[in-house]
């Protein structure tokens, strides 16, 4: 009888120990405060594979005053918890000669699938807070998928100079809490155990890299519990 209680309160310590309570989630709305600034139209390209009538610059995609492309992660709060880099990779396309997404989030160490969609030659040109880690690689038509990893936290550019337009931004971070608002300027980060976040949001505005607006929150969040944080930004 004895050894029945002691393995069944075994068991309730494992269902315990299994159940961290990492069900909480942050949610919320990235709205422009003021005028939408317009994006320069592309036109300096002569290259037919392109189909570049139209396009323009995607500093901001902007849908009824909400913001897309924002990224948003938890920036501050998780402690010395160490979270590994997925194993699936994510992709990043080049397709009609623009990025596809134009904002994508990963994890150090996850690898950053890059294609070639596109019947043209790209170069796939790395800008980052680390001049050693810059590269410029050509891409040709046809050519293998490029896989990339990036072991430091921080928010990259890669850009084609062959079109001039073609930018995206890849932010890296070291948890897995962070997401990119969609074309209603929507994001939602779940999966968070309980705790008080410093919780920040980055927009390339108009000059990317150079001069993002950069946002800070504090939330606290309990056990299962759903938050809504949401952010105003003014464009520049
Ligand atoms: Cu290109």
């Amino acid at each position: 009888m004895m050894v029945r209680s002691f393995c069944i309160l075994l068991f309730i310590a494992f269902l315990s120990g299994c159940t961290k309570h990492e069900d909480s989630s942050i949610s919320g709305t990235v709205t422009l405060a003021g005028a939408c600034p317009m994006n320069a139209a592309c036109t300096s390209s002569v290259d037919g594979a392109c189909k570049h009538d139209g396009v323009t610059l995607q500093h901001w995609i902007v849908n009824n005053g909400h913001v897309a492309n924002a990224l948003i992660w938890i920036k501050d709060g998780l402690g010395n918890t160490v979270y590994p880099a997925p194993e699936e990779a994510l992709t990043l396309d080049q397709r009609g000669c623009v990025y596809e997404p134009h904002v994508i989030g990963l994890m150090a160490g996850q690898t950053l699938k890059i294609l070639n969609s596109d019947p043209t030659l790209h170069n796939v040109h790395l800008i980052s807070a680390t001049p050693s880690e810059d590269f410029n690689k050509l891409f040709l038509q046809g050519m293998p998928a490029m896989e990339e990893k990036f072991q430091t936290v921080g928010i990259r550019e890669i850009k084609c100079d062959v079109h001039n337009w073609m930018n995206c931004y890849v932010g890296v971070f070291s948890n897995p809490f962070f997401a990119v608002s969609d074309s209603n300027g929507h994001y939602e980060i779940d999966g968070l155990p309980s705790g008080k976040y410093t919780l920040e949001l980055w927009h390339e505005s108009s000059d990317g890299l150079n001069n993002p607006i950069i946002q800070d929150e504090q939330v606290s969040i309990g056990e299962k519990e759903k938050k809504s944080a949401d952010f105003t930004i003014s464009a520049r």
